[in-house]
């Protein structure tokens, strides 16, 4: 059984994953993204505790959560990257690691997409690897969990 639970969030719209926009986000949806981030923690050790909102207060609150019930946290935020100060504020709050996530290569969007709020206080920033960059944000928050557990253990 893991012992190492992460959150991976997911903010507004990417309910819709799957749905609309093949052309931008692909058509595997959201609940096929769940059934491939959960399979990929567990043999990482991780279980994935997998939530969409399309609230940014509710995305806070679950930051917020994260303190105590998870070790790390993926986050895809959405269109909130590019105008939460709030999400930005509570990624610093926490003394966690978060990898900003992207299923779009955002760089190569619209130049509102290039700045994130969140990038700045992320340990790491993946994009444009289409829905298989949940399954490599997992890879890379692991290693980081393993390494502050190897010189920080509980
Ligand atoms: O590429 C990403 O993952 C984004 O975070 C997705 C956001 C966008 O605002 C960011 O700039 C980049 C949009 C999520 C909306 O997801 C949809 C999925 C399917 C159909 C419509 C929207």
């Amino acid at each position: 059984m893991p012992d190492t639970t992460v959150f991976v969030l997911n903010g507004p719209n990417l309910n819709l994953l799957g749905l609309r926009e093949p052309a931008v986000y692909g058509s595997t949806t959201l609940a096929d993204v769940e059934v491939e981030a959960k399979a990929a923690g567990a043999r990482m050790g991780l279980a994935v505790d997998f939530r969409q909102s399309n609230h940014e207060g509710v995305l806070v609150d679950w930051i917020h959560e994260a303190r105590t019930r998870a070790a790390g946290i993926v986050i895809n935020p959405g269109a909130y990257t590019h105008t939460s100060i709030a999400l930005h504020d509570a990624v610093k709050a926490v003394d966690l690691p978060v990898i900003e996530l992207h299923i779009s290569n955002v760089f190569a969007r619209e130049s509102f997409r290039h700045h994130s709020y969140l990038s700045p206080v992320a340990a790491g920033v993946m994009c444009g690897f289409g829905t298989h960059g949940y399954v490599l944000a997992l890879e890379a928050l692991a290693k980081i969990v393993a390494t502050r557990n190897a010189t920080s253990p509980r």
